[in-house]
């Protein structure tokens, strides 16, 4: 350790020096260089948007190297033109008077105290190896985002797992992906969404299946209101959401009985015959058990289950059938469930079987949440080993290992603990340290209480966050200040696999480090720096991450640099050494060759399960959770900053409820209500509309109250949690 520590020094001086004449420049003395990489003859830089995994450029307009203002990029692929109200503010949350702008470091009296980096990482170090010496290295263990650029996630899986020991460590993409993951390298071989956003202008019947898409994903909206051919739009939400209202049809069902609904419907097509039996037979197994367990799921008797009409049921049959160019579209109404990665399947089976997938306009695409959703599923060294790799099978350690430059030994052989699982060890006592980066789970995990308790059994929290004053952060013996979008550089890979840059275009206030830096200090301390002598900068990542990609679906390799995809408005992947058409659109099985060894696809079904927590005299009411608004982002820890987006938006919770509902409690519209369910109690603002059915109630995830009320049950393949659905009661306040 002393001999890491030396070094330590030594990078802080190289670095102070290297970038002498920026210190100058900069108050703080600490910022990195401005880097305006690639700035066209009008003075602008396009960069990704940092918020949702539709992925806009944006346009952003420069003076001496650092941004004035901004607006959505009309010749990139992605967004031509438009961008949604968060895009628009995303420079605002960067200058934010709560910004971290110095290490936090817990005293004995309790209190938070300002210290260097340098006692930071002695801090870090210290606690963090003491608590591995003591209790073993998986005592510590690591939760991070999607929402941080490719290379730093790929620098902190490998940092946590190669270098320090770490065994344990997962994303909040498990709370938002982990169920399409599972469901994709399952039935398809591979974690490999087969979309383009092209496809949405291309179809004639369009599923949006538990999406909410005007609301989480505006601008892929827009590109189904670019479609000439008249689609219908099928909405499948038990919400009368503002996509359900534009839409030609809306399935209002019962929540959670998705499965039910789309057995009923895969009844209907076989019955008929209305089927691929060509692409079945030579390019899918399964279908016969899959039929066999179908044909039992009588119209009727799904009606009944999901509260849709025998009738309605038949009529979406025959909308496939008759569709000549069938797209699937799903997001958290379905991944976020107790048998999610099932429910995802049953809408992987029906493009199966009706040969919905390969062709324009089609497939069955599952729609990505974060700015990078998809960079953490592939490179976050968490559930996958780097490189859509896995840590069961040697020879992908082999030649991650070699790539790597590193001593195959030091790679785990399994992925390591989900999300709730590391939690779980918290609350037995095993895992003791905590390292939280990017990430606000006090507001976001699901059944919050919860885990507040669990922060008296560590020993040591450390939460790496742009904003000192999260629900998190305000918990954590060490906050590490961190940089944030537009303050550096490196690639995220949005909902269509489009790789595309981020960039460095304003200063982190104070001594704030881009998460990429503040890795390198961790490597430094730890004393494991001589293991990442390669990983010098976020372009010298890229340039490994490519080469960790190869031969695999996702190859990244034709990719020459950053240059590149900023010429070519993001690529695609898979783009392999020697593909030349970067501008080509990417579906893919387009030769209906799956990722599986005998490149067939497989069919999945399962019985339905019972919900997790059904209603009853006490609690009558499902509440569901999700998206509030197009302007509100998460826990608000960004979107909360822009005085404009405030204005789109309740400042307070409030809870949806139908007049019926609302009618037998006396509850007026704009009255406040008390809420609550077998683990919290919450008040909030009443909102009668009849978009809810009777005996639902809705409260968006972006009060901080939300997750007190939410039933910690999870999907069991894919451990993600299932947020759409807990019981709770509704009252007046007094
Ligand atoms: N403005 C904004 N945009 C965002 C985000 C944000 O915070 N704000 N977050 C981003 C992220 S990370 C994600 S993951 C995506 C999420 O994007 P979406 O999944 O579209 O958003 P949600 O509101 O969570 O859930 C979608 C819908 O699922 C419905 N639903 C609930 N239960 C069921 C059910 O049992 N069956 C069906 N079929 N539907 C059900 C809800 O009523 C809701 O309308 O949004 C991304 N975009
Ligand atoms: N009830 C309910 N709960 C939900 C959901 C739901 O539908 N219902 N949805 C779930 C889903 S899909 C998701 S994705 C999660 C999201 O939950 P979270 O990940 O907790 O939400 P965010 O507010 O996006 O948190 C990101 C944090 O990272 C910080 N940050 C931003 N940029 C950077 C950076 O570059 N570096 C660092 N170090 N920090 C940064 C932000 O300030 C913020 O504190 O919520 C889940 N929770
Ligand atoms: S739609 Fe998503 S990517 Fe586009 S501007 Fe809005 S938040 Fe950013
Ligand atoms: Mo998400």
């Amino acid at each position: 350790m002393k001999m890491g520590l030396r070094r330590a020094g030594a990078f802080l001086r190289e670095r102070e020096g290297r970038h002498s004449e920026e210190l100058k420049l900069a108050p703080s003395g600490f910022g990195l260089a401005m880097v305006p990489t690639r700035i066209t003859p009008d003075g602008t830089v396009t960069a990704t948007c940092g918020y949702c995994s539709v992925g806009c450029g944006l346009k952003i307009h420069l003076r001496q190297g650092e941004a004035i203002n901004l607006s959505p990029a009309r010749d990139y692929p992605v967004n031509l033109g438009m961008a949604c109200p968060k895009g628009w503010e995303s420079l605002t949350p960067l200058k934010a008077r709560d910004r971290a702008v110095a290490p936090l470091l817990r005293e004995g009296s309790g209190a938070l105290r300002r210290v260097s980096w340098d006692q930071a990482m002695r801090a870090l170090v210290t606690r963090f190896k003491g608590i591995q010496e003591r209790h073993g290295k998986a005592a510590v263990a690591f939760l991070s985002t999607g929402q941080i650029v490719t290379e730093e996630m790929a620098f902190l899986g490998a940092l946590a797992k190669f270098g320090m020991g770490i065994l344990h460590g997962d994303g909040n993409t498990r709370q938002c992906m982990a169920t399409t993951v599972v469901a994709y390298k399952e039935s398809l071989g591979f974690d490999a969404p087969p979309l383009a956003y092209k496809d949405l202008e291309e179809s004639d019947v369009i599923f949006l299946w538990g999406s909410n898409l005007c609301t989480a994903h505006p601008i892929l909206w827009e590109r189904v209101v670019m479609n000439r051919h008249k689609p219908t739009v099928v909405v499948v939400d038990p919400r009368k959401t503002e996509t359900a209202s534009a839409a030609s049809v809306h399935v209002a069902l019962r929540p959670k009985s998705d499965l039910y609904l789309l057995y009923g419907i895969a009844n209907v097509l076989i019955r008929n015959d209305w089927i691929d039996h060509a692409f079945i037979a030579e390019r899918s197994v399964g279908f016969e058990a899959f039929r066999e367990h179908v044909l039992q799921y009588s119209p009727e008797w799904v009606s009944e289950h999901t509260g849709v009409p025998v009738k309605d049921i038949r009529a979406l049959a025959s909308i496939i059938h008759r569709g000549k160019r069938v797209s699937f579209w799903w997001t958290m109404g379905v991944n976020q469930g107790h048998q999610a990665v099932r429910t995802a399947q049953g809408i992987i089976d029906l493009a199966l079987m009706t040969g919905n997938i390969g062709r324009p306009g089609t497939g069955p695409n599952s729609i990505t949440g974060q700015c990078n959703a998809m960079g953490s599923r592939l490179f976050s060294n968490t559930t996958n080993l780097l490189g859509g790799h896995d840590f069961a099978r040697q020879e992908h350690r082999h030649k991650v290992a070699r790539v790597l430059g590193i001593d195959e030994g030091r790679i785990p052989r399994d992925p390591g603990l989900a999300y709730d699982q590391v939690l779980d060890e918290v609350r037995a006592g095993r895992i003791k340290g905590l390292w939280i980066i990017g990430t606000n789970p006090v507001h976001s995990w699901i059944d919050r209480g919860g885990i507040e308790e669990l922060r008296r059994k560590l020993e040591f929290l450390v939460v790496q966050d742009m904003y000192a004053g999260t629900d998190t952060a305000r918990i954590a013996d060490l906050v590490l200040p961190a940089a944030g979008w537009g303050e550096k550089e490196g690639t995220f890979i949005n909902s269509e696999r489009r790789i595309s840059t981020c960039k460095k275009v304003a200063r982190a206030p104070g001594e704030a480090l881009a998460d990429f830096s503040i890795f390198r200090l961790v490597a430094e301390y730890w004393g494991v720096a001589d293991l990442f002598q390669k990983w010098s900068s976020p372009e010298s990542v890229f340039q490994l991450l490519k080469e960790l990609s190869k031969g695999q679906p996702c190859d990244l390799s034709g990719i020459q640099d950053y240059a590149m995809l900023d010429e070519k408005g993001g690529i695609q992947w898979p783009f392999p050494e020697g593909e030349e058409n970067a501008e080509k659109e990417r579906r893919l099985f387009e030769d209906h060759r799956f990722f599986h060894e005998d490149g067939r696809a497989r069919f999945f079904f399962e019985e339905p399960r019972p919900v997790p927590e059904p209603t009853s005299g006490d609690y009558p009411l499902v509440l569901m959770t999700g998206r509030g608004s197009s302007s509100q982002w998460h826990t608000q820890t960004r979107t909360n900053k822009s005085a404009v987006l405030r204005k789109l938006y309740p400042d307070d919770v409030y809870v949806e409820m139908n007049p019926d509902d609302a009618a037998a409690r006396g509850v007026e519209d704009g009255a406040t209500v008390t809420i609550w369910s077998r683990r919290g109690k919450i008040q909030a603002r009443a909102l009668i509309t009849s978009s809810m059915q009777p005996g639902h109630v809705f409260i968006p995830m972006h009060y901080e109250e939300t997750n007190e009320l939410t039933c910690p049950a999870f999907d069991p393949l894919s451990r993600q949690p299932a947020y759409k659905m807990s019981a709770v009661q509704v009252q007046r306040s007094t």
